[in-house]
């Protein structure tokens, strides 16, 4: 079922000429509430006339996560306080998390893209649909929870863990739909077998899956295991958080909502826009928002726009799989992991050499990270009760930077491998592709 078809089906030039009137809109919108973006946009000498068609775009100034920090936590909202009604945050490098705000009328473009993705995945009325994507500061749980809602189907706000209460409740309410990241459907599979539990008793049939990469393998085995049809649902919280792009039941490539979310995909190295069907840097534009609107956001991730109408009657582009990130961002169960933030920890630690690597793993289903650091010399001992000492306090801080637990293993002093050139920091020992 499509969900907007007035919006989803948009001829492409009359989508193309909405886009062109949003972006007007939104250009002058900045220029007179964000200082950053007037700064900007008077550097280049741009004013928001010049700004006439969406072709226009590719004038405007680029937005990158560290204009995010740089402006923490408030620098960069366009509407005044008295409009903001939520604020999500993601986890940031350096201590500063990046803050996103959206006004009433964001929450409501939300709703809406997040029921267009459930009805592409075929979610009704009739549906009850589980959210297990974490509820808090990350977008994941509240932003499919009122997805969910505005569609009219029950929503059951399982969130994370717990896992066996979990699954029992999908048996006994009937749960026929869920959301959360794949490597946790694949986690929650197992908890079903270690319980005995059939999965015939279970009466799951969708399963919107996102947050984090994933494979065509992965996807077999999650259906295979679950007895549903695994949906790939994407987003982010700069842009809005989960609902900016999603799978039709075609499953080729991921519609974005373009009529709120313009892509664009460029060079990394030398920014050119690059054409459909190239692999680059994902960038969006958010046409419609008020809080916290972006122009031209560099997310990182790397895909490419597919030329062609989808057979589904949807005319909006889709994007391929991610297929990997130009930054050194990780994504482990679904967080954003950087290496600096490890070293950070470590580095503020007086016990330990500036010497660590990163293990990341995928056991039972579920990411692993190990965390290797070599103890000082001085600090190195047989005393295995201060040994341990120093490895709980090293987690303890790891996991409330991270908000992930991480297993750490002390190492002799000069026992990582140096690198002969650029040193390697991480090994990452999960396949995506
Ligand atoms: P969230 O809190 O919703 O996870 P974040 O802003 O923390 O959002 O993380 C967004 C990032 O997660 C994206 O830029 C992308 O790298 C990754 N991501 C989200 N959905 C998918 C998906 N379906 N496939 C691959 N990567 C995804
Ligand atoms: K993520
Ligand atoms: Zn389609």
């Amino acid at each position: 079922m499509i969900w907007n078809p007035n919006k989803e089906c948009m001829p492409r030039e009359q989508l193309r000429e909405l886009q062109g009137k949003r972006l007007q809109k939104l250009v002058a919108y900045v220029y007179h509430n964000v200082p950053f973006y007037r700064h900007k946009m008077q550097e280049m000498d741009l004013m928001p006339e010049d700004i006439r068609s969406i072709d226009d775009i590719v004038k405007l100034p680029f937005t990158t996560k560290q204009d995010l920090r740089d402006n923490y936590p408030y620098g960069l909202m366009a509407a005044p306080k008295s409009e903001v009604v939520r604020v999500h945050a993601s986890s940031g490098t350096t201590g500063n998390p990046t803050i996103v705000g959206y006004t009433r009328k964001d929450l409501a473009v939300w709703s809406e893209v997040m029921s267009r993705c459930l009805s592409a995945y075929g979610v009704t009325r009739e549906d009850t649909f589980s959210v297990s994507y974490g509820y808090g500061l990350f977008t994941g749980g509240l932003g499919a929870h009122y997805g969910v809602e505005n569609l009219g189907a029950t929503v059951i706000p399982a969130s994370t863990g717990n896992t066996e209460k979990h699954v029992r409740l999908i048996r006994d309410l009937h749960i026929t739909g869920i959301a959360c990241t794949p490597s946790y459907a694949l986690y929650l599979a197992e908890t079903v077998d270690k319980m005995g539990i059939d999965k015939n008793e279970l009466s799951l049939r969708i399963g919107a899956f996102g947050a984090e990469p994933w494979t065509e393998h992965m996807r077999q085995e999650i259906q295979e295991r679950l007895g549903l049809k695994a949906y790939n649902l994407y987003g982010l919280s700069e842009i809005m958080g989960p609902g900016v792009s999603c799978e039709c039941e075609e499953q080729n490539g991921s519609h974005i909502q373009e009529d709120h979310f313009y892509p664009e995909i460029i060079n990394p190295e030398t920014l050119a826009p690059l054409p459909y069907g190239q692999q680059g840097e994902l960038v969006f534009t958010t046409l419609t928002k008020e809080g916290m609107p972006l122009l031209r956001y560099r997310t990182k991730d790397l895909t490419s726009l597919m030329p062609g109408i989808c057979p589904c009657g949807r005319t909006s582009v889709r994007m391929t799989p991610i297929m990997g990130r130009s930054d050194d961002m990780l994504i482990i169960r679904g967080i954003n992991v950087f290496p600096s933030q490890v070293e950070s920890v470590i580095l503020s630690m007086k016990e330990f050499e500036p010497r660590y690597m990163l293990v990341v793993d995928r056991v039972n289903n579920l990411d692993t990270l190990q965390v290797q650091v070599e103890v000082r010399r001085d600090y190195f001992s047989d005393d295995i009760a201060s040994m341990l000492n120093l490895k709980k306090l090293l987690s303890d801080k790891l996991k409330s930077v991270l908000s992930i637990s991480a297993d750490v293993k002390l190492m002799e002093p000069n026992s990582i491998q140096r690198s002969q050139g650029k040193s390697q920091r991480v090994i990452d020992k999960r396949t995506f592709l």
